[in-house]
C-alpha cells in the first residue's frame, strides 16, 4: 500500500479505513493531507474488494479545520491560482459509500469534510461548527452549501454567521448527524455500520449513492427520472436476480458485485 505521512490507511475485511493523523495540529487539513485522503479514498473506490469507507480522526479531534498556518499568508490570487484544497472535489466524487466517524472537534474544513461523506456518526463528545467568520473568512470547502442542505437555511445561517459550535445532540436534532453514540463505542458502531453496508451488492450501492447525490443537485422531476433509470438498470445485474431469488428461497444472498 502507498506510504502516507498525514493519514493511516488500512483495509479490514471489505471496509477501507482512513484515519486523519496530524495529532500535533488537531488533524488540521493541510494540502498534503487533502491530497493523501483523496488518493486513499480514490484507491479504495477503484478496488472491488472495498464496499464502504470510514473516515475518522482522534478522540480529541476529527479535524479542527483547514490548516490556518498554511493559509495565513496567502493572497487571493494565490488562493485562486493554486486551487487550494481543490482535490477535495475528487474525494466527494467517490462512488463507494463513505462514513465519517466523528469524535471531538469537527470545525471549519473538518465539518465540511464530514459533510462530504454520506453518513455522519458522532461520538457524544463531537462538536460541529463553521468558525471561519472568527478568522475574517467564510467556509471554503462547501460549508455554506452543504450545511444548508443538511439543517435548513436558518440554522445554517446562525452557525455560519455567528461561528457558534454545536454539540453532538444538537447536530443530531438538526439532521446533520445520523446517530450519536457513546465516545467509547464510536469505532465499534462505525465498524458494524460499514460492514453492513459493505456486505451489499456494489452495483446497487453505487446506484443508491448516485441517486442520493442526484437528490442534492437536481429538481425533483429530474431526480425521479434519474432514480427510475437507475432502478431499471439494476435488473441487468446478476446480483438483482440473486437478491430476489434469495428472498424467495428464504436464504441470505451471495452477491458477486456484478
Ligand atoms: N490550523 C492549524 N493549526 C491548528 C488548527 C487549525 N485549524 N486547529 C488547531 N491547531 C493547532 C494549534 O495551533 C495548536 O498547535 P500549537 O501547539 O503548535 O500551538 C494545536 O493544534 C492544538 O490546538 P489548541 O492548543 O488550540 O487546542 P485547544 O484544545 O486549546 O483548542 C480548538 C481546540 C478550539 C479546536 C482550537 O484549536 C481552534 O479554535 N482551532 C481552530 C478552529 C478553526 O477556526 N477552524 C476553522 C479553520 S478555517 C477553515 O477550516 C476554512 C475551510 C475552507 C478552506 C478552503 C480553502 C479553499
Amino acid at each position: 500500500m502507498t506510504e502516507y505521512e498525514t493519514i493511516l490507511v488500512e483495509q479490514r475485511g471489505r471496509v477501507g479505513w482512513i484515519t486523519l493523523n496530524r495529532p500535533q495540529a488537531l488533524n488540521a487539513l493541510n494540502s498534503q493531507l487533502a491530497q493523501e485522503v483523496t488518493a486513499a479514498a480514490v484507491a479504495f473506490d477503484t478496488d472491488e474488494s472495498v464496499g464502504a469507507i470510514v473516515v475518522t480522526g482522534s478522540e480529541k479531534a476529527f479535524a479542527a479545520g483547514a490548516d490556518i498556518k498554511e493559509m495565513e499568508s496567502m493572497s487571493a490570487a494565490e488562493m485562486r491560482a493554486t486551487d487550494h484544497f481543490g482535490s477535495w472535489s475528487d474525494f466527494a466524487a467517490v462512488r463507494t459509500p463513505v462514513i465519517a466517524a466523528v469524535s471531538g472537534f469537527a470545525l471549519g474544513g473538518g465539518c465540511e469534510l464530514a459533510m462530504m461523506c454520506d453518513i455522519i456518526l458522532a461520538a457524544d463528545t463531537a462538536k460541529f461548527g463553521q468558525p471561519e467568520i472568527n478568522l475574517g473568512v467564510i467556509p471554503g470547502m462547501g460549508g455554506t452549501q452543504r450545511l444548508i442542505r443538511a439543517v435548513g437555511y436558518y440554522k445554517a445561517a446562525e452557525i455560519i454567521l455567528s461561528g457558534r459550535i454545536m454539540g453532538a445532540e444538537e447536530a443530531e436534532r438538526a439532521g446533520l448527524v445520523s446517530r450519536v453514540v457513546p465516545a467509547s463505542d464510536l469505532i465499534t458502531e462505525a465498524t458494524t455500520l460499514a460492514e453492513t453496508i459493505a456486505s451489499k451488492s456494489l452495483p446497487s450501492l453505487y446506484a443508491a449513492k448516485a441517486a442520493l447525490d442526484a437528490a442534492m443537485e437536481t429538481p425533483l422531476a429530474e431526480g425521479l427520472a434519474h432514480e427510475k433509470q437507475a432502478f431499471a438498470a439494476l435488473f441487468d445485474t446478476v446480483d438483482q436476480k440473486e437478491g430476489m431469488a434469495a428472498f424467495r428461497e428464504k436464504r441470505s444472498p451471495n452477491f458477486i458485485n456484478q
